[in-house]
C-alpha cells in the first residue's frame, strides 16, 4: 500500500516513519510512504502558502493554488491516481469501519493543512474525502494523517506478525467491544496478583474469563458500544 503525504511540515513524519514496525514493512515493500512539501509548489518569491481570509477575521487560510498544483503533480507521477483524503475537523469520523474501507485502496494521498483551514475552492476542485480523527481541534492535519497511516497498515497483509493478526482486534469485522485485561510477569507486584485462572492452564476457563471480563469492561466504560451491537 502506497501513501503520499502532502504537508508543509514533512519533518514531523520522520521519527514516526523510522519506527521498527513501519521500517520493516517499508523494507519488505509492503508499505511505501512518500512525503511532499506543499511549499515546493509555490511560485511567488515569498513562497506563500497562506493568506488572510476574505471577509476578515482572525488567522490565515491555506491558499488554493499550491495545494491544487501539489495534488495534481503528485497524482500525475503515477499511473494510479489514488484516493485523496483531506484531514479536517469537518470530516467523517475515523472509526474501524472507515479504516477498513481506506485500507481497501492501493494508494492514498493524505492532504494535511495548517492555519485555520483550507480555501473552500480546494474542496470544490479536488473533491477529497474528508476525515476527522475526533471532535477536538488539532493544529494541523499531520497528527491525523499519522493516525490514518498507523491504523491502516495494521490491515496490510504481512505487516503484523501472523500471531499478532489484526483480525482478532476487538473493533474489527463489526465486532465492537473493549479488550479483556492482560497481564505478564511478575505474578505479583506491590501486592497485586495476576488472576489465578490465567495461570491455571485451563484454556476453556481462560476463554470464558476473558469473554466475561471484556463484556464487563465494555459495559462499565463504553456502554455506547454495546448499544451499537443491536
Ligand atoms: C487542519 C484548525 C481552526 C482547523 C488546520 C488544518 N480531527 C481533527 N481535528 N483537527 C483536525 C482534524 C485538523 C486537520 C487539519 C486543522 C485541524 N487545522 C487547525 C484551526 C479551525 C479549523
Amino acid at each position: 500500500m502506497r501513501f503520499d503525504v502532502l504537508t508543509l511540515f514533512p519533518e514531523i513524519f520522520q521519527s514516526y516513519l523510522g519506527q521498527s514496525l513501519l521500517k520493516r514493512a517499508i523494507e519488505r515493500e509492503l508499505v511505501d510512504v512518500a512525503l511532499h512539501n506543499i511549499r515546493d509548489w509555490t511560485k511567488d518569491k515569498h513562497h506563500s502558502v497562506d493568506d488572510r481570509p476574505f471577509g476578515g477575521g482572525p488567522g490565515m487560510v491555506m491558499k488554493v493554488d499550491p495545494v491544487v498544483e501539489c495534488v495534481e503533480a503528485v497524482r500525475g507521477r503515477s499511473a494510479h491516481p489514488g484516493h485523496l483524503v483531506m484531514l479536517t475537523p469537518q470530516g467523517q469520523r475515523l472509526d474501524q469501519p472507515a479504516v477498513e474501507r481506506l485500507a481497501g485502496h492501493r494508494r492514498l494521498l493524505l492532504l494535511c493543512g495548517r492555519y485555520e483551514g483550507f480555501d473552500e475552492r480546494i474542496r470544490q476542485i479536488l473533491q477529497p474525502e474528508e476525515i476527522s480523527i475526533g471532535d477536538y481541534v488539532l493544529n494541523g492535519g499531520e497528527v491525523a494523517a499519522m493516525a490514518v497511516i498507523d491504523a491502516t497498515i495494521r490491515l496490510v497483509p504481512g505487516v503484523l506478525g501472523d500471531e499478532d493478526s489484526s483480525q482478532f482486534d476487538s473493533f474489527s469485522g463489526g465486532l465492537r467491544r473493549l479488550e479483556f485485561a492482560q497481564y505478564t510477569r511478575p505474578r505479583e507486584y506491590r501486592g497485586l496478583e495476576v488472576p489465578d485462572v490465567l495461570l491455571s492452564g485451563n484454556h476453556d476457563e481462560i476463554a470464558r474469563w476473558r469473554e466475561k471480563d471484556a463484556r464487563q469492561r465494555t459495559q462499565q466504560r463504553r456502554p455506547d458500544l454495546l448499544a451499537e451491537n443491536e
